[in-house]
């Protein structure tokens, strides 16, 4: 990619993190599980599962084939997923950490992405200096629940399995013999496996209206089944004093609502404010919580698609409590599940604790759509994020000005890149995005390995060096 369209909007200054917005405990949604008062039980189930050394499972011979080897020599494609379990300090909104426990430090995990057919070769390692031993069940497998459980620390283990189901599937840590399982998820151990249907996507049907005559009739559009991708995993944390909160958790009483990992990790950055605003400063949108270059790969980052072209977005609810998902401004022109179709030109679907989706949809005109979790508890503390579609603030100009671009662009992901933490692997389908940025709630060792890699765009570098020209552009177009 040219360099010049790698430069991104300007920040001078450096500001702190913004605090917390909103109160963020809430009460239980409309739809959840049961709600208990963990001080009046009158057993302690927990420690005496916990004494046991947690939970056995014994589900031995009932199901299809793990042995690697075997596996193997069937002449399938075999595709490896390597996961290393480890707890790590992660920040959380207001400037304070939490203590949470990753996959490869990162959450969520990283997406593994298939064929429906391949063999998946699932390792997971726990260092020797890991705290607590670790298990991965992986949803889009159909085997012993044996191959889940835990290994100890300075351990490895492999399992593998034939994914037979298209769709996306939810893996998660499965605790100690099961036992603190809620604990390890809820800290963070959690992704998601993404099969493509052996015979590849389908081409999408919106219907629209034309008029000819003075006569309306339905005018169905079709687009090709390549579109640009998103993945959006939703969780809660339930959290004191920085650590997973048990008691919390059986009230669903959460204090914080996520998506990939952070709360309104999708909102504006200063650049933006310094484009439309022209001050770095002036919030143009209420939500800002992540801003400042020292933020680095936890400034927010908003999320590019062109207006009039086919996105699909890999959904899934991590959480312990119900997603309404919904897109403001937009329709959801089809709901798939599994390699089915569920719905079509649906206002909100609503997903169950690790259940999933895939929403295909086409933003027709250029603007700002914000997608949330529709529970208001849940808009207002973290469950928003904002896609732009187009060119909505005509910054093509401003950017060409500034040398930044040569000719306009159809989406600002060709400037700023997308956020790596919702870019799925290329599949089957996939339209590249046209460069990618590195955002997400990884650890910085993560993080610098990404902007060692030069695969990415690194934001808080490159910064910098067109705050000038970006300054000197708004004055020549009389913007500021
Ligand atoms: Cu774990």
């Amino acid at each position: 990619m040219n360099k010049r369209y790698t430069m991104l909007f300007t920040i001078a200054a450096v500001a702190v993190m913004g605090a917390t917005l909103f109160g963020s405990t809430y009460t239980q949604t409309q739809i959840s599980g049961q709600s208990i008062d963990m001080s009046q039980m009158k057993h302690d189930m927990m420690d005496k599962i916990r004494n046991m050394g947690g939970l056995q499972l014994v589900m031995p011979q009932a199901f299809a084939e793990t042995d690697c080897g075997v596996l193997a020599d069937t002449g399938r494609t075999v595709v490896e997923f390597n996961l290393t379990g480890t707890s790590v300090s992660l920040p959380i909104m207001g400037g304070e950490s939490y203590n949470a426990m990753t996959f490869n430090g990162q959450v969520p995990g990283p997406t593994l992405r298939v064929t429906q057919g391949d063999v998946v070769k699932m390792t997971l390692t726990i260092p020797d200096d890991e705290i607590a031993a670790h298990g991965n069940d992986m949803h889009a497998s159909q085997i012993s629940a044996l191959a889940f459980d835990s290994i100890n620390p300075g351990e490895s283990k492999t399992f593998c399995y034939i994914a037979e189901s298209a769709g996306v599937f939810k893996y998660h840590c499965s605790g100690v013999h099961l036992a603190g399982m809620d604990a390890h998820v809820l800290s963070g151990m959690y992704g998601i496996a993404i099969v493509d249907p052996i015979k590849g996507y389908k081409k999408l049907m919106v219907e629209k209206t034309s008029i000819s005559d003075g006569k309306v009739s339905l005018d169905r559009q079709f687009y090709d089944a390549d579109a640009l991708e998103f993945t959006l995993q939703f969780n809660q944390l339930y959290l004191t004093d920085g650590n997973y909160d048990m008691s919390k958790m059986m009230s669903h009483q959460n204090t914080a609502t996520v998506i990939n990992g952070m709360q309104f990790g999708y909102t504006p950055n200063m650049a933006h404010n310094l484009l439309i605003k022209g001050d770095v400063d002036a919030d143009f949108f209420l939500v800002q919580p992540w801003k400042g270059l020292e933020l680095k790969q936890y400034q927010s980052q908003l999320m590019y698609v062109e207006n009039g072209q086919h996105v699909r977005l890999f959904v899934e609810n991590q959480g312990n409590e119900p997603v309404f998902f919904h897109i403001v401004g937009e329709i959801l022109d089809r709901v798939v599940q599994g390699n089915r179709v569920q719905s079509a030109a649906t206002e909100t679907w609503l997903l169950g604790g690790s259940q999933n989706m895939i929403v295909d949809l086409v933003f027709d005109e250029p603007g700002v759509y914000a997608l949330v979790n529709h529970d208001y508890a849940a808009i207002y503390s973290g469950a928003l994020a904002l896609f732009v579609a187009g060119d909505p603030f005509d910054l093509n100009p401003l950017l060409i000005e500034a040398g930044i671009l040569e000719t306009p662009v159809t989406s600002y992901a060709y400037v700023l890149g997308n956020p790596s933490d919702a870019v799925p692997p290329m599949g089957m389908n996939s339209i590249a995005h046209p460069a990618v940025n590195i955002h997400g709630l990884y650890t910085d060792d993560v993080a610098s390995e990404m902007a060692a890699s030069g695969d990415y765009a690194v934001l808080w570098d490159i910064i910098p060096q067109v705050a000038g020209p970006i300054t000197d552009a708004l004055k020549a177009l009389g913007r500021t």
